[in-house]
């Protein structure tokens, strides 16, 4: 296989135009626009109309290249465009190859015909993606999201670029992955597929190879390397035959692949060959792979019909939140964001990523991290939340585009369900889309048809669950929430308080959330100081979800006095998510086997935003994500409060049965000891106990229920592993004190060490920060009472810049609840 690499330096220009921008390949218009200062960042107070503006216009791409002799004289010749987003017309010595309409596909065109010894020129001319949907919407209207610009689902772009209720319309194009031309004779891999058999001590693994070989080419051989972690290799080899070739490698004493939280994650590594006649290497193919199995089961039970993961034949509560694209901007997403990303998640106990229909299929380096760090991948196809239409030329593309990126991703140990659209079933059945039967039909064919009859064939070891939410499909109440997975927003969207998702059990809460705004940090970055009160037009500009920020008020008038400042105000919205989603998954892992999942709304942002997102587009943790390390934690103790009474849960979800002490104090606001007890817990392996249940009937009065807090920590090994605390009556009603704060910073090599103390009583939502600087806390956002010492870490190489002693001392702020009014 011979190789041009088209990576690197192009010129474009806007189409019309004569100034030549020299510019990097893979990227985008609007990065390298903004790379020149053609435009202001799109991002920064209200420039987001520069995003349509782009997008109107049409833009055109150009590189020179040479191919020498022994290139041409190769029988194939491809152009291989990994990632066209997405309207392209592409040229090659200015005749035309090919036109796209799919970003999401992995395009080979044939180009033999077109090229010439020596200098060649290529030229990809995208079209304006805009000015096409709103052509073909105008004739026929699809129904889909308010946010985005209309007619977005006739267009295989991700959704998310035309807007959304947290994304601007910044619809970017050009040429977002690699592109090459690749020539070739006699044979290349044309496709590997591995499958594995699991018994007692052994994986049999089949890898399955296809080779495309021209009608000369024979002798050719086909050798297979399988390489342990430990870095043993076996070897296979085989003649190619016309047929699909089976190499078998049984696995004696496998080691096998376990999400985080449950065991490691070992690589194995497959290496496939096909040589000629002279044993020289013609095309190789290089993958990771984890020896595990990962099963989706549903089926009807006591409850309705449960929806569980299996890996290994163990049954795992998915613990984990959805995950949106990264940036507006594809050109500024790189291997290091992500992977502090997905280090985030697994640093907050996560064990699962679903990756939401409305954005693109990530880069492989996404999945490879994946199964590194051990987070199952929930797989949506990219459809969202829309209508489409299924004419010939839509679902010849979508067809491919579907193999296409089932062919690259499913050999992933990471890779847990396959999942057809998000909210498109129950769009039909709840939003009062137009009931065009057409458009209904078109919707079955596509989600419970073709798709899964695709899957058939290309993936059937992998589960596949036509939408999310259903309650299995065909329009029967896919907002079920005893059956399947549900997308409940009662809380949020429809104003619900938090109390309210004591009252569901689902099988598994695949998308629930709350809002909060940034950090204050990250709100400076987009305004000028006259913008920031939520209500300016900046703010609402970075507010997608419409009421939103009213929303946000009405929580926080249920729940805590009214901040005294802007800065306040962000903070307080921020504990309200964090508080919110607790409430929702403690209660669901108390339920742990009825139900057995919650991936909550939203992992990340794709820019500076209000919006459901426990890290921010800069990375920085929101309350939320400090909280999410705590009530995702495999041991997990949490109260159930009601009224003057209290119950205390712990849930394990580790592989051991655990055996601890829970301690328990009854204290008042400045943290006297009203009441205490202490008594031992045993809870089995991968399940949840109530251990006690506690009323302070005799104790509470409606008086001092304002100033009464209930504290449980649970002790194993002499250390505390888990630990709650809960108010009997809303915040904003509690009767806090001056917390008094102390706080102590020692120095070692690699860390700092800080002491937080409260001299006054209980400091609820203690947070840390650092002026102008970030970094990481081994805990935030806690509940500290007096007498107690918290001891905090900050990793030196978390911080965003080298801080001495004095200088991190010197930054450092610390509040709580009571210092917001
Ligand atoms: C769900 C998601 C997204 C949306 C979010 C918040 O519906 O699938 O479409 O952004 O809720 O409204």
């Amino acid at each position: 296989m011979l190789k041009v690499d088209l990576n690197g330096h192009w010129k474009m220009q806007e189409v019309g135009t004569s100034e030549w921008l020299d510019v990097q390949v893979p990227g985008s218009v609007m990065n390298d626009l903004l790379q020149y200062g053609k435009i202001e960042d799109p991002f920064y107070r209200d420039n987001e109309k520069i995003g349509l503006e782009i997008a109107a216009k049409d833009y055109e791409y150009t590189r020179k290249f040479s191919v020498d002799e022994e290139f041409l004289l190769q029988d194939k010749i491809l152009l291989i465009c990994e990632g066209l987003d997405t309207l392209a017309e592409v040229f090659v010595n200015e005749q035309p190859v090919e036109k796209t309409n799919n970003m999401h596909r992995i395009y080979e065109m044939d180009v033999k015909s077109f090229l010439r010894k020596g200098e060649n020129e290529i030229t990809v001319k995208f079209n304006s993606p805009t000015q096409y949907i709103q052509a073909l919407q105008e004739e026929d209207p699809l129904a889909g999201v308010g946010d985005a610009v209309a007619g977005y689902p006739y267009l295989r772009k991700a959704h998310y670029m035309f807007g959304w209720d947290w994304g601007p319309q910044i619809p970017d194009m050009g040429i977002w992955r690699n592109i090459s031309i690749q020539a070739w004779s006699s044979a290349k891999l044309d496709d590997v597929y591995m499958t594995q058999v699991h018994s007692e001590n052994e994986v049999r693994l089949d890898v399955r190879v296809k080779v495309e070989r021209l009608s000369e080419a024979d002798n050719l051989q086909l050798t297979v390397s399988l390489t342990s972690p430990e870095g043993q290799v076996e070897v296979k080899t085989v003649p190619v035959s016309d047929v699909q070739e089976i190499i078998t490698f049984n696995v004696e004493n496998p080691e096998l692949w376990w999400p985080n939280g449950y065991g490691k994650q070992p690589l194995y590594q497959v290496e496939v060959s096909v040589l000629d006649g002279n044993n020289s290497k013609l095309d190789t193919k290089e993958y990771n792979i984890g020896l595990r199995t990962i099963e989706v089961k549903s089926v009807p039970d006591e409850f309705g019909r449960s929806f569980e993961f299996y890996v290994n034949g163990l049954s795992i509560f998915g613990m984990g939140a959805n995950y949106i694209p990264e940036d507006n901007l594809l050109a500024r997403n790189s291997v290091e964001k992500t992977e502090r990303l997905l280090r985030d998640s697994v640093e907050a106990n996560f064990n699962m990523v679903r990756i939401w229909g409305g954005g693109h299929y990530p880069e492989d380096y996404f999945y490879d991290l994946c199964d590194r760090l051990g987070l199952i991948v929930w797989q949506d196809f990219m459809f969202a939340c829309s209508v489409y239409k299924l004419t010939d030329e839509f679902l010849d593309t979508v067809k491919k585009e579907v193999a296409d990126n089932v062919k690259r991703l499913r050999h992933h140990a990471s890779l847990g369900i396959w999942c057809g659209n998000n909210e498109t079933e129950e769009g039909w059945v709840h939003w009062g889309w137009p009931q065009d039967p057409m458009r209904k039909t078109d919707y079955i064919k596509l989600f419970e048809y073709i798709i899964p009859e695709m899957m058939k064939e290309l993936d059937p070891e992998t589960f596949y669950w036509p939408s999310s939410p259903t309650s299995g499909g065909g329009f029967d109440q896919p907002r079920d929430p005893n059956r399947g997975d549900v997308h409940y927003w009662e809380v949020w969207h429809g104003l619900k308080p938090f109390t309210e998702y004591r009252k569901y059990f689902f099988r598994f809460c695949s998308e629930f959330g709350f809002q909060s705004f940034p950090s204050l940090k990250t709100v400076k970055t987009f305004t000028i100081p006259e913008d920031r009160n939520i209500f300016s037009r900046v703010m609402e500009t970075h507010q997608k979800n419409a009421g939103a920020n009213g929303k946000i008020l009405f929580y926080l008038s249920e729940n805590f006095l009214y901040p005294k400042d802007f800065d306040s105000l962000l903070y307080t919205s921020q504990l309200l998510q964090a508080e919110a989603i607790k409430y929702g998954v403690e209660h669901w892992r108390r339920n742990r086997g009825r139900c057995m999942g919650s991936l909550y709304w939203q992992l990340n942002d794709c820019w500076p935003v209000a919006s459901w997102s426990s890290i921010d587009s800069f990375g920085r943790w929101k309350a939320l994500h400090y909280f999410a390390k705590k009530f995702y934690a495999p041991i997990l103790l949490s109260i159930e409060e009601e009224g003057k009474t209290a119950s205390i849960h712990v849930t394990n979800d580790s592989l051991e049965d655990i055996q601890g002490r829970i301690e328990w104090k009854l204290r008042t606001n400045t943290s006297e000891i009203l009441k205490e007890g202490t008594f031992e817990a045993k809870v089995g392996k991968l399940s949840a106990e109530k251990c006690i249940e506690l009323s302070f009937k005799d104790v509470l009065s409606d008086e001092n229920m304002r100033n009464t807090y209930l504290e449980a920590v649970l002790i194993m090994d002499e250390e505390v592993h888990s630990n709650a605390v809960v108010l009997f009556v809303k915040p904003k009603h509690f009767e806090f004190v001056d917390p008094q704060f102390e706080l102590d910073v020692q120095e070692e090599q690699d860390q700092f060490i800080l002491s937080v103390q409260t001299n006054g009583g209980l400091a609820k939502y203690v947070e840390l920060d650092l002026e102008d600087a970030d970094c990481k806390f081994s805990d935030n956002y806690f509940d500290l009472s007096k007498g107690d010492t918290k001891t905090i870490t900050i990793m030196k190489d978390s911080l965003s810049e080298t801080l001495s002693l004095q200088e991190l001392t010197k930054k450092l702020s610390v509040r709580s609840i009571y210092n917001t009014y």
